[in-house]
């Protein structure tokens, strides 16, 4: 385990349609007017052009928290605590100085919200993802938020594998996860991975069967993140064709600038 603190990526995904359940809990409670935003947190923001959809764990308490007069943010109440306790926040725009705000508005469990479209900045999916379950969420981790880039994250990968697989079984609509894996990097080796190299992973290299195959994931996870970091080139977006090493920070720096994302750490 890492000592230095880690320092995530906050990504705004700004929720376009709520899930029905969702839609009738928060009625009266939030304002139409208002801007709600899932908010992942992320090691990989240069693979953020690569989101197909955005997981919640379904079984995870969650909660919206006024930020702004017009800025809610969807996480676990863990997440709004940290945040309120980085004192730049209370500075600016992000975190309010007021307490009250580290009561949510609202409360449910990530499976009310299944479903909700988001807009995922940098997404080639302009019109939008879904808010999909995901049981290896940790409540204890980042945001509990965990936005889906299956190109290049086993676990991603071998989630979204399996909500099409199972849709009945997730209660969601098939064509939710059914989206097509964009290459997002492209890695300098002689492994045959295609440009897509969480589908090769998880495939071929060590045939993982289940999102439950933690042991086996946790080795894709390795070898993707460091294959993706020292011998990755961008092949979509503002930095095409850089290195990733490179084109990561710039990245995270041209989200923040937009207003799109913000740094959190834990
Ligand atoms: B990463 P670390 Cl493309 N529970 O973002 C489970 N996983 C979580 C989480 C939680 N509460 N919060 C964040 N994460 C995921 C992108 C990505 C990520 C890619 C490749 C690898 C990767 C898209 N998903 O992570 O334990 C988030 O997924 C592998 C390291 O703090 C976050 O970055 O090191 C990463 O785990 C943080 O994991």
């Amino acid at each position: 385990e890492a000592i230095l603190p880690q320092e995530y990526t906050a990504l705004k995904l700004k929720v376009i349609e709520w899930s029905l359940k969702a839609s009738e809990l928060i009625k009266d409670k939030i304002p139409d007017s208002a801007n709600v935003y899932f908010v992942p947190a992320t090691l990989r923001p240069e693979t953020m052009y690569g989101q197909v959809c955005c997981f919640v764990g379904p079984n995870i308490n969650y909660g919206i928290f006024k930020v702004t007069e017009n800025e809610y943010y969807v996480f676990t109440k863990r997440a709004a605590w940290n945040l309120a306790f980085q004192g730049h926040f209370f500075d600016s725009d992000h975190f309010p100085k007021s307490n009250d705000a580290l009561q949510p508005v609202v409360e449910f469990s990530g499976s009310v919200v299944v479903g909700t479209l988001v807009h995922a900045p940098l997404s080639v999916l302009t019109k939008g993802v879904r808010i999909l379950p995901m049981e290896s969420v940790l409540a204890t981790k980042g945001t509990g938020v965990v936005t889906s880039v299956p190109s290049d994250s086993p676990d991603d990968y071998a989630t979204v594998r399996d909500l099409v697989k199972k849709p009945e079984f997730y209660g969601i609509k098939k064509e939710w996860a059914e989206v097509e894996i964009q290459p997002i990097i492209k890695i300098d080796s002689d492994e045959p991975h295609g440009n897509i190299i969480a589908k090769y992973l998880v495939e071929e290299k060590y045939k993982i069967q289940s999102p439950k195959d933690t042991a086996a994931l946790a080795k894709a996870k390795d070898d993707a993140y460091k294959d993706g970091f020292y011998k990755g080139s961008m092949l979509i977006g503002e930095f095409k064709g850089e290195s990733v090493e490179s084109a990561k920070p710039k990245v995270r720096e041209s989200l923040i600038q937009r207003g799109e994302a913000f740094a959190y750490a834990e």
